[in-house]
């Protein structure tokens, strides 16, 4: 049985005292279970202090991106030793608005998970189509072609460890969702690809998390579907109590 994994991805919002007061807050009411894993993934300056704060709890703590490479000129990036040697274990991979606005491109994508699993952090990898994608029936091919370049040379044991997070971009943010029947299509359709690229048996143990518009109202009915194993949620991670109905839903 895989587990829920559910994260919470603040973007650029919050303040050092509101992420802590979040943490703070969240750390002694999340449902003691095996069964769901609560992480958040917070702006760079708060990393190490959030990661502290979490010392002795159940919620992990995420970066929202990373550099591929180990040091050197590359002013304002971070590297993927740094959050490692932070007590950072995950970190988000070609989110849409970082392929968007940062030039994140899949082949960059798959140097930065190599490079992840390289420094013991935990990929999680966002893959997903454009509104105008959709409606020219492209789904599919699109995810497929992003799936198979991020996992490109990766060990069958770091693909069964990777996170995929399936998220259409005309759904973030803009409060549609796709219903859970699309969700779970597309999520199915990953996990396929997953199994031609190495085996049915890792693929079956690949957590695949929806993204884009989800909330408590809808939380429940995405994680009920066959290949749905969590969610990757923005703006409704943002308050305490609306994060916490998201992991609950998942224990
Ligand atoms: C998709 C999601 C979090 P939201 O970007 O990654 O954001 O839940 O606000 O649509």
């Amino acid at each position: 049985m895989r587990k829920k994994v559910i994260a919470g991805n603040w973007k650029m919002n919050k303040l050092a005292s509101e992420a802590n007061q979040f943490v703070d807050e969240v750390k002694v009411k999340l449902p003691q279970s095996d069964k769901v894993e609560a992480i958040v993934c917070s702006p760079f300056p708060y990393l190490a202090q959030l990661v502290e704060k979490a010392k002795g709890t159940t919620l992990a703590v995420a970066a929202q991106t990373m550099h591929y490479e180990e040091s050197g000129a590359f002013t304002g990036e971070v590297s993927p030793e740094m959050l490692a040697d932070l007590g950072v274990t995950y970190v988000v991979l070609g989110h849409s608005e970082r392929r968007e606005y940062y030039n994140e491109t899949d082949e960059t994508v798959n140097k930065k998970v190599h490079a992840a699993f390289k420094h013991g952090l935990t990929p999680i990898v966002c893959v997903g189509e454009t509104l105008e994608q959709r409606e020219a029936n492209e789904t599919m091919d699109h995810v497929e072609m992003q799936v198979t370049k991020a996992l490109e040379a990766l060990s069958e044991e770091q693909v069964a460890n990777t996170i995929i997070a399936y998220e259409p971009i005309w759904a973030i943010g803009t409060g549609k969702t796709a219903t859970s029947e699309q969700a779970n299509e597309v999520c199915t359709h990953i996990r396929e690809v997953v199994a031609k690229l190495t085996s049915k048996e890792t693929a079956s143990k690949v957590i695949i998390q929806y993204g884009g518009s989800v909330k408590p109202a809808n939380v429940d009915e995405l994680l009920a579907q066959s290949d749905i194993d969590g969610a990757l949620v923005g703006g409704a991670s943002l308050e305490p109590a609306s994060f916490l109905q998201l992991v609950e839903a998942g224990a």
